[in-house]
Formats: structure tokens, sequence, C-alpha cells
């Protein structure tokens, strides 16, 4: 499922497949985003705490409010809350692309970029 959401992510031709300037856009981003994960997991716990995701995702630049980061506990995080780096991954190249793609964009822009993020991955 991590895997498949990836692709789709990534898949800007649309083609259900990446392309190899797709695929190494991917790849440089699960990079980052896995070495912001492992820093921010100060626990070292393999997982990170609610704390530690709001860390994650002020240190990928990414603004959310706490309501917003309850809810993306809630739906990626395990029961007990926590994050595993799959989750963490899966949800932080929605929110990058749904910030990258649609910065300096007008409103039908961006709501056909949530649509898309919303149906297709
Ligand atoms: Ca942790």
């Amino acid at each position: 499922d991590a895997c498949r959401c990836m692709v789709a992510l990534m898949d800007t031709s649309v083609t259900g497949r990446l392309n190899s300037s797709e695929f190494i856009r991917l790849w440089n981003k699960v990079i980052i985003y896995k070495d912001i994960f492992f820093q921010t997991d100060v626990s070292r716990t393999g997982t990170l705490s609610l704390t530690e995701l709001r860390n994650a995702l002020v240190a990928s630049g990414m603004r959310v409010s706490d309501d917003m980061l309850n809810l993306m506990a809630l739906r990626y995080g395990a029961s007990s809350g926590h994050m595993t780096l799959e989750s963490f991954i899966s949800l932080i190249l929605r929110l990058d692309c749904m910030f990258s793609e649609s910065a300096g964009s007008g409103p039908d822009q961006m709501s056909n970029r949530w649509i898309y993020v919303s149906m297709y991955t």
C-alpha cells in the first residue's frame, strides 16, 4: 500500500507507472524524509510520537495546525498513536505533493490538486 501510494503521488504524467525522472524525484524525497524521520526519532523507538511527528513536520518545512496533526496521527499512526517510517513517508509525500504543486497556483489548480491527491493516491 505504501509503495502504491508513493508511485501514485510521483506519477505526474498519470500513466500508472513511474518514468526514470519521476522515480529519481521520488527516490530523492524518500532519502530526505527518511533522514528527517530518524533525526526526529530522538527516543530511538523506530516510530514517531506526536511530539516527534510535529518536529518532523517542522523540519520538513510543513506548517500544520494541532488539529490537523492529531488527525494525521489518527489516520496514519498505529493504534498506539505512534507512526512508523512507512506511514510517515506516505503522509509526508502527500503533504509535499499538495504543498509544492499548489504553491503559486490559484484556487482552481489547488482544488484540482486536492481532488487528484485524495482520489488517486
Ligand atoms: Ca520515537
